[in-house]
């Protein structure tokens, strides 16, 4: 019986290469420089528990938060794989508070890769999924080496993005803006093979609800009305949602995109911005949402209409089934203020 297409990520990267006549392959070879990063940070996430990566780095990173050990090899393994290629132009990092230049003794090229090395490392001693999420947009400034001007552009102008889910499975997931697409890694073979070809948002879509509810008396009226409907308690009538909520991004972002429903991580009277960063969180996953037929909002607008001021800016999060984060813009844009 013949074998089915065996599809790596480097064919498939090609391929979706050769839709863009005067591709220059600059964007291929970023694509499977992250492919080779994400393989380095797999296998150390897999044998986490028998060498010395757990735990803390013992210093703090730009958002004021402890730094976990696998959050700077990952840092690490993403820099080394990508500095030298002649394909960027600079890179950001949240791990790194200001714009990251490729080193002089490299050459640069016209693109900037923002990244966030490792998201959910509060979640990392307990074994729960991980991930790294990326984005890359086209050089805007003149001259060799990349500005701050390079990486402000919306999410609107990123010509690729997506994330790598370290879980039961390690997972790849991303978009070149013609269709989301998802491989596996085969660890026998040390390849990520298509698995999911042209992910679409289920229609209907399964009727979950992700936000960590320990937040609801911080919340503005209008997202407790939201929580209240999703669980049949609202004055609208509605059948209940299930909820889940694993608290790594990535991985309530992959459920919501398999399975539908609705992620969100609103603003608060402690993050009156919203917590989740704009670029390298909330940006990626709304090109794969869109992508795959649903919808990211920060509430009011979509997030990749907007247009960052800072590398670090935070944003409130409504991610998943199109209806879904219609229905939320409707709650919160009824009753927005947050409580005293
Ligand atoms: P970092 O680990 O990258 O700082 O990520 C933020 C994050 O862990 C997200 O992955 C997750 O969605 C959220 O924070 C969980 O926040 P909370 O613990 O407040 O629910």
């Amino acid at each position: 019986m013949a074998e089915r297409a065996v599809v790596t990520i480097d064919r498939h990267i090609i391929e979706e290469e050769r839709k863009f006549p005067h591709a220059t392959g600059r964007l291929s070879n970023i694509l499977t420089d992250l492919a080779l990063a994400a393989k380095m940070i797999q296998r150390e996430v897999a044998q986490a528990g028998l060498v010395d990566i757990l735990g803390r780095a013992g210093r703090e990173n730009v958002q004021g938060e402890q730094v976990e050990k696998l959050d700077e090899f990952a840092q690490e393994v993403i820099y080394n794989a990508m500095d030298h290629g002649g394909n960027l132009c600079c890179m950001v990092s949240e791990e790194h508070e200001d714009v990251i230049p490729i080193p002089d003794r490299f050459p640069t090229g016209d693109y900037v890769l923002i990244f966030d090395p490792l998201d959910g490392s509060s979640n990392i001693d307990v074994n729960v999924s991980i991930g790294t999420v990326f984005s890359i947009y086209r050089k805007v400034s003149k001259g060799g080496r990349g500005t701050l001007q390079d990486c402000l552009q919306p999410g609107r102008a990123m010509v690729a993005g997506g994330y790598v889910v370290y879980g039961s499975s390690t997972m790849l997931v991303y978009s070149s803006g013609t269709g989301v697409h998802g491989f596996t890694l085969d660890p026998s073979i040390g390849e990520f093979l298509l698995s999911h070809p042209n992910i679409r948002m289920p229609e209907p879509p399964q009727r979950y609800y992700s936000v960590n509810e320990a937040y609801y008396q911080r919340w503005s009226l209008g997202q407790r009305r939201l929580v209240d409907c999703l669980k049949g308690m609202g004055e609208k009538e509605t059948a209940p949602f299930r909820t889940r909520y694993i608290g790594s991004l990535v991985a309530d972002f992959h459920r919501t995109l398999l399975k539908g429903g609705i992620f969100m991580y609103p603003r608060d009277t402690a993050s009156p911005e919203g917590k989740l960063r704009l670029l390298y969180e909330a940006v990626p996953m709304a090109l794969i949402c869109e992508q795959a037929g649903g919808r990211a909002s920060d509430g009011e607008r979509d997030i990749l209409d907007i247009v960052p001021t800072g590398l670090h800016q935070r944003t409130p999060l409504y991610v998943g089934s199109r209806e879904f984060v219609d229905m939320a813009e409707e709650f919160l844009q009824r009753d927005p203020e947050l409580p005293c």
